[in-house]
């Protein structure tokens, strides 16, 4: 389908904007690597303090990349699938607001008025800018299901009403439900707590009623990285292997489920937290277990997709057929087969550390400790990463109409960034059940032989370990910047157009459970109620006790906040 005009600049520039600052984010990363491991030991690399690095670190890759990606993603999808238009003014409100915000926290953070990382605990206090812009970005990103999205879907429906919504739009629009479900608490906590503690129109806040509301939005949050990645699993790498989705109704319920457990698991992150009674505690831990099943629903769902399409290339015996998998074609759109098995085999890493922090018990053993930092290097630093940069490079090349550059490279990018984060999260696993911290500069604490207090002489090994699987991530990062500035800068060879392999199904005889969406918005809303009122309640009234005022991180310290004309001294 061919585009062009503003709605082509729009999906180009949401795609290449989060590209430039996500090379920022990545080398930051390597820096906080080569700093935990003793390799740099100091408290800042070119100007830039290790915790403000870490800050950056995480707000461009995990919220400012993903949210672009989500929403460039989600436009085209719809516009392919539905083939109606989208509205440009609709479309340039968004944009305006999702850059403008981005621009100005990205001032707040790279000038040190935002050193909150990207959880921006209270009370950990940033510049006003921070927080504003932040609300703009995700107002921006949620305009365009509003104003395109549900009423082409409903248009859509209309002329066809006996037709199957697509799959992909589907889990397109259960994903932003699911977004605008999530950043109702989280704007609650950021207007009525945030701002005007950093405005200095309050002096105290309620932490724990903060962090209440953060972890309503913050766990979902990760599934809203993580089912754009499922909808390319479903819908076009069965195609890429040369066969079928083997279940259409199995990938419409795991949708489905995701939008019921995403968001009642929120105290999975607060197990430690005192004020919340631990029976609420148990009862988001069970529902953690809900919500590993769509994922593991997808395990088999697509390792049948996998054998299926093999098996029709003439893969044959129990195992036999993984070799007819296109592991390193460069026929066609094949390459992108590489980014998706890639994540995926991380994937696994990340399902089974995220079971062991789930589980109420074992995750006093792993919380606050680097485990945790293995665990997000192989989710949303895994699958959810490697599969948004294949499918960056794809729709550049064909809004361009170009064919992609350095294919070579392109390809060795995703099983290099696989190495290595396969070897980064087993050294950050182990160390972090030897207990080293996360979110912790170690080269200028437990890792540094002079200080005679803190020096662990045990962590070392694999701390180095860990700082190996950085760079050799942060190489195939490099290979894949080669191939995607020489596809932005290529010859046009066709004209620009937005299209996708997306697959049919092997099965796909209708299940009234999974075509009526209404209970399950129903179910999803009442869970929610059960599972947050009294924990919001109990927040509300314990929290109540510890008000205390903002901090804020200064030359490596956190200092109490000061006013908003002090604010504005600062370096
Ligand atoms: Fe998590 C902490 C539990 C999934 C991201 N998680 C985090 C944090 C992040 C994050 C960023 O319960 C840190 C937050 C912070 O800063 O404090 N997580 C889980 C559980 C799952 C899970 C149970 N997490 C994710 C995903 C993420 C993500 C997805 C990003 C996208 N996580 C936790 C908990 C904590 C936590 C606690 C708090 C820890 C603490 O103490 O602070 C589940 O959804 C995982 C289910 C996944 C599976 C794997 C299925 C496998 C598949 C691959 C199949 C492979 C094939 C290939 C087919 C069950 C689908 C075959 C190959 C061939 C060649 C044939």
């Amino acid at each position: 389908m061919q585009v062009k005009g503003a709605i082509r600049f729009i999906l180009l520039s949401q795609l290449i904007i989060p590209f430039i600052l996500l090379i920022l984010g990545v080398l930051l990363g390597l820096y906080q690597a080569l700093a935990r491991a003793g390799i740099i030991r100091s408290a800042d690399l070119f100007g830039i303090n290790y915790y403000q690095g870490l800050t950056l670190h995480g707000v461009i890759n995990a919220v400012v990349f993903t949210t672009f990606f989500a929403v460039a993603f989600g436009n085209a999808l719809m516009l392919h699938q539905l083939k109606r238009p989208l509205k440009v003014g609709v479309q340039w409100a968004s944009w305006v607001l999702m850059v403008g915000g981005t621009l100005m926290a990205a001032w707040a953070m790279l000038t040190g008025r935002a050193t909150v990382l990207y959880t921006f605990y209270l009370p950990m206090v940033a510049h006003w800018t921070f927080y504003v812009g932040a609300t703009l970005l995700l107002i921006g990103s949620i305009l365009p299901y509003f104003l395109d999205w549900i009423p082409n879907t409903l248009a859509w429906r209309r002329e066809n009403p006996n037709a199957k919504l697509p799959l992909a739009v589907l889990g397109n629009l259960i994903n932003f439900t699911l977004w605008f479900l999530i950043i109702i608490p989280l704007a609650v906590t950021v207007l009525f707590q945030m701002l005007p503690l950093s405005l200095g129109l309050a002096s105290e806040v309620n932490p724990l009623l903060s962090r209440t509301l953060f972890w309503f939005f913050g766990h979902a949050l990760v599934y809203f990285w993580l089912i754009p990645s499922y909808i390319m699993l479903y819908t076009m790498l069965p195609k890429l292997v040369g066969g079928k989705l083997y279940s259409d109704p199995a990938a419409r319920f795991a949708f489905l489920l995701f939008l019921l457990f995403s968001i009642p698991v929120g105290l999975h992150h607060q197990y430690t937290e005192g004020g919340l009674s631990s029976g609420w505690k148990l009862w988001h831990a069970f529902l953690t277990f809900m919500v590993a099943l769509p994922s593991f629903i997808t395990a088999f769902t697509v390792a049948a997709s996998l054998e299926h399409g093999a098996r029709l290339n003439g893969g044959q015996g129990l195992f036999g057929w993984w070799s007819k998998l296109p592991y390193w074609s460069k026929e066609g759109d094949k390459w992108l087969f590489a980014y998706l098995i890639s994540g995926l085999i991380l994937f696994l890493f990340g399902g089974i550390t995220g079971i062991v922090n789930a589980s109420y018990n074992l995750n006093l053993i792993v919380h606050n400790t680097a485990w945790v930092v293995g665990h997000f290097h192989t989710t949303v630093g895994g699958l959810v990463t490697l599969s948004f940069l294949g499918m960056t490079l794809y729709m550049i090349a064909r809004l361009r109409g170009a064919e992609v550059q350095a294919k070579p490279l392109a390809l060795a990018a995703p099983y290099l960034w696989m190495l290595g984060f396969v070897i980064f999260e087993i050294a950050l696993s182990i160390t972090g059940l030897q207990g080293a911290p996360r979110r912790s500069n170690l080269g200028i604490s437990y890792l540094d032989p002079t200080n005679e207090f803190l020096y662990r002489p045990d962590w070392l090994f694999w701390s180095h370990v860990g700082a190996l699987g950085g760079v050799v991530a942060t190489i195939g990062f490099l290979s894949y910047v080669v191939s995607l500035v020489g596809t932005l800068f290529a010859k046009p060879v066709r004209a620009p157009e937005i299209d996708f392999p997306i697959t049919d199904a092997l099965h796909e005889t209708p299940t009234p459970l999974v075509v009526n969406l209404r209970p399950w918005v129903t179910a999803t809303l009442v869970l929610i109620a059960i599972s947050y009122t009294y924990p919001v309640y109990e927040s509300m009234t314990r929290g109540i006790v510890s008000k205390v005022p903002g901090y804020q991180s200064l030359d490596n310290n956190l200092v109490p906040q000061q006013t908003l004309r002090e604010q504005t001294k600062l370096p």
